[in-house]
């Protein structure tokens, strides 16, 4: 039998509830845990709610509060280690975990996980399609990263390496709940590492394809996404220097499936508002990174009002970037962490004003295109 777990915040409670009812169903769950960073708020409101959905389904549905097991700023990583060291303590055979502010969350996401699972597939990730200027800490940070330190491995080609959805068999929690790498990433880091992590166990790993797509709450300016990008992108550059996953190790996912239209045409985030945040004032130590940054890219950042400011960030240029990112940005230093935000900003931009109007099928072909060529030049120089 399966655990379920939500890690959740400030979500509105009935929808955390709601998820955790819809989980409490499933014949292949026997108890289901919601995860809080800590007491009130929601989390009241939620344990208030719990009982009935407890005694409806004649199930243990608890709410926990995370502890602080790990070294940087505590957060959603905090929340999925609590619950992976229990788990393993109670000697689990799977867990799966969702994030809880999903909307359109139903059974058919257990069942495609569990079946892959009875296939014999020690870890599930859930994927999913997603609009065309959405996930752009995945595209722009966390798959290039990817294709750099693991070309030609199935690293770079997952589809959701950040996304929240997980199936874990015992063998898999177990050694998560063992690893240093991974209880040490309190914060937004935690996916990118358990990604890794579970890559390299070796387990057979399969992509579940929930077509309809993972409905959540969107963003309003990308300033709401500045500290999950600082911190994937210290995740993923602490992965630099260790081993991938075997060469023919087992993965499989699910064929493709259409698009739905309304995804298609969305726009996952506020672009004039995100344009303004290249306005932010520059401190002194800001100017003088940029100043050291190669004038290719020095040109683009710093900002007389008549120079182009985002238009010229193609996947070239932004290769250089990434790369410079990668090497030398350090987390908890203003500087960088700025200038980190506002290069990742310019290309996103440029990429949104340029290849996002083309249509979604375009867009994903460039960008998919753009992490092949990646790793392409990675297995070229390594
Ligand atoms: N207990 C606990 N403590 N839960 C948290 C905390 C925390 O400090 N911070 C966030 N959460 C929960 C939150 O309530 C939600 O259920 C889930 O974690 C994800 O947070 P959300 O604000 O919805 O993140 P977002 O922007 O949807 O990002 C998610 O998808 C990204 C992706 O798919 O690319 C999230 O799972 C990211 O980790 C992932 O990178
Ligand atoms: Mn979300």
């Amino acid at each position: 039998m399966s655990l379920a777990v939500f890690p959740f915040k400030t979500e509105e409670p009935s929808l955390v509830v709601s998820n955790l009812a819809t989980a409490a169903a499933h014949p292949a769950i026997d108890e289901v845990w919601a995860v809080a960073p800590e007491v009130g708020g929601a989390e009241a409101a939620v344990r208030a709610m719990a009982p009935e959905v407890s005694g409806a389904h004649a199930k243990p549905v608890e709410v926990i509060i995370q502890e602080r097991l790990g070294t940087y700023r505590s957060g959603k990583g905090d929340a999925m280690n609590t619950a992976l060291t229990l788990a393993a303590e109670q000697g689990r055979d799977r867990v799966h975990f969702y994030d809880a502010d999903i909307t359109n969350f139903e059974a058919s996401w257990i069942d495609g996980a569990e079946r892959a699972a009875d296939r014999g597939f020690g870890v599930v990730r859930h994927r999913f399609p997603r609009a065309a200027t959405d996930a752009m800490i995945t595209w722009m940070i966390t798959r290039p990263a990817l294709a750099r330190l693991f070309p030609g491995t199935f690293l770079p080609r997952l589809d959701q390496p950040l996304g929240g959805e997980v199936l874990l068999t015992r063998p898999a929690v177990e050694t998560l709940a063992a690893s240093d790498l991974v209880r040490s990433r309190s914060d937004w880091g935690i996916d990118t590492v358990l990604t890794y992590a579970t890559s390299v166990m070796d387990l057979g790993f399969y992509e579940h394809h929930v077509a309809d797509g993972k409905r959540h709450a969107l963003y309003g300016s990308l300033d709401e996404l500045r500290e999950m990008l600082i911190e994937c992108l210290d995740a993923v550059a602490s992965l630099s220097g260790r081993p991938g996953p075997r060469p023919g190790a087992r993965h499989a996912t699910d064929p493709p499936a259409p698009v739905p239209e309304d995804l298609k045409q969305t726009t996952a985030y506020d672009v004039e508002a995100t344009v303004r945040l290249l306005d932010a004032e520059w401190s002194a130590d800001e100017i003088h990174l940029a100043e050291s940054l190669p004038p290719d890219l020095s040109y683009l950042v710093l900002d007389p009002p008549t120079r182009p400011r985002f238009e010229l960030m193609d996947a070239d240029r932004w290769h250089m970037a990434h790369g410079l990112l990668m090497e030398n940005f350090a987390l908890g230093d203003p500087a960088w962490e700025s200038l980190a935000f506002r290069l990742w900003l310019t290309r996103v931009l440029s990429y949104t004003t340029n290849q996002a109007r083309q249509g979604f099928d375009a867009a994903m072909e460039y960008l998919e295109s753009t992490i092949r060529r990646y790793e392409v030049i990675a297995a070229g120089s390594s």
